[in-house]
């Protein structure tokens, strides 16, 4: 079975150069994973497999307690290295039923002040871009660079650098308009024929046309429409707009298709009081180069950490020398103050908050939890809340949703119907015609 499918979801990183997306990236990809399952990552070395916690525990928790009640198995271990978990998970992992979802994560380098007009590596950005469902931007929360990227001598005041992150979020909102409005301003005398010849309705058609390779679906013009009217009411008619009244239809459409979140990365050096005069953007302190130096600290085996805790344990304190115990030290004080290093509750808001998606689990035997070949639990689908029975179907495999004929909810039992809308942390059994 070709296994894409496991990854429904698309952060963008963003932001101007120097910032920390490359490290944020490099920290967030590092897990192993096999390559041949996600045929994306050869062809794009900047577009990598990131794994986000699920927020429920594993429904192999379940399992064990039922077997454990049953008589079936023993407790857990103290020594044991799966910490309780039975289920086989296909991709990512589960320790102590702590289950990890893949989601794919793009490095978008190069957007510039001006890329929207051909600066730096100019329009190829947007490939990177089009198809992410939200975006990161990580800011430089010390200040410690111009928009250029270019290192600033002295560290900024705490003034100093929110006028800095204030400009970076500027420029990149600027850029990002001044793409999708020109990408209206180009069609717009169809766009006009088609408001003449049917309306409101017309003009969505063809917005979402227009901004399909952006993931533009009707829903989300429909919305965007919504909020130009109300923000803007322009008194002409659309033939009659200005570019300038076509660049805020573009501002409220960028809203819609990049819903954004900020990374305010090198908290370990900013000023405090960056992230309270922002109460308006969600935004989060984040330590990426402590991430990427835990991570491989972790990889090593010189300690032992999980990515979102706000401490880490050393495997062999003995062994270390001087140098390396202070450093340790050290990043042990940062994590405490920080409560970690940021990034996986990040990652967390952004998929479970932001996209409002939650994980689900697809098996073949309601009773069992089991696949076909007798594997538990092999399967944790990211998708939106709410989803219905039969479109996860579709998701699973083309087939099984064209087929469908009902499902089984593994916990309850009970049979369900195509439009069953599913909830986090459901099991599944869907039954299809073959
Ligand atoms: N102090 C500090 N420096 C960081 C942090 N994250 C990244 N950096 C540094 O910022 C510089 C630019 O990082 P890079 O990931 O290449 O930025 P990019 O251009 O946005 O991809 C590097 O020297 C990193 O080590 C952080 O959390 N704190
Ligand atoms: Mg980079």
């Amino acid at each position: 079975m070709n296994l894409t499918w496991v990854v429904q979801v698309r952060i963008g990183l963003v932001g101007k150069p120097n910032v920390g997306k490359s490290t944020f990236f490099s920290a967030a990809t590092m897990a192993q994973v096999d390559i041949a399952n996600y045929p994306f990552c050869t062809i794009d070395p900047n577009v990598g497999v990131a794994f986000i916690e699920a927020r429920l525990d594993c429904p192999c928790k379940d399992l064990r307690n039922k077997l454990e009640q049953d008589g079936r198995l023993k407790p857990v271990e103290a020594d044991d290295p799966r910490q309780g978990s039975l289920c086989e998970p296909r991709t990512g992992s589960c320790i102590g039923h702590r289950r990890s979802v893949p989601i794919a994560l793009v490095d978008v380098a190069g957007l510039v002040p001006g890329a929207s007009e051909g600066r730096g590596r100019g329009n190829a950005f947007l490939a990177d871009l089009a198809n992410c469902d939200v975006l990161i931007q990580v800011v430089d929360a010390a200040g410690s660079t111009d928009l250029e990227g270019q290192f600033l001598g002295a560290v900024s005041t705490a003034e100093e650098a929110v006028a800095s992150v204030n400009a970076e979020i500027t420029f990149l909102e600027q850029e990002l308009d001044a793409w999708i409005g020109g990408l209206l301003e180009d069609g717009w005398n169809r766009g006009v024929r088609r408001v003449q010849a049917e309306g409101e309705k017309g003009l969505v058609s063809f917005i979402q046309e227009r901004l399909s390779g952006l993931g533009a679906t009707t829903p989300l013009v429909s919305q965007g429409m919504a909020e130009f009217n109300d923000a803007y009411a322009p008194s002409q008619q659309p033939w009659d707009w200005p570019t300038s009244t076509l660049h805020d239809l573009g501002q409220c459409m960028r809203k819609q298709l990049f819903p954004m979140v900020y990374a305010a990365n090198k908290a370990d050096i900013a000023p405090k009081g960056v992230l309270e005069a922002f109460p308006n953007h969600t935004m989060m302190a984040c330590m990426a180069d402590m991430e990427l130096a835990l991570r491989r600290a972790n990889e090593a085996g010189l300690i032992h950490y999980r990515s979102g805790d706000a401490s880490f344990s050393v495997q062999s304190p003995a062994s270390l020398n001087d140098a390396q115990k202070k450093a340790l030290d050290h990043m042990q004080e940062r994590l405490a103050t920080f409560d970690g290093t940021g990034m996986a509750r990040l990652m967390d808001d952004v998929l479970f908050d932001r996209l409002n998606h939650i994980v689900v689990y697809p098996v073949q035997d309601e009773t069992h939890w089991v696949d076909g070949d007798g594997r538990v639990l092999p399967d944790a689908f990211v998708v939106p809340s709410g989803i219905q029975a039969k479109a996860l179907a579709s998701r699973v495999h083309t087939d099984l949703g064209e087929g469908f004929i009902r499902g089984v909810d593994g916990r309850t039992r009970r049979i369900v119907g195509a439009d069953h809308e599913l909830v986090d942390g459901d099991v599944l059994k869907i039954h299809a015609k073959s």
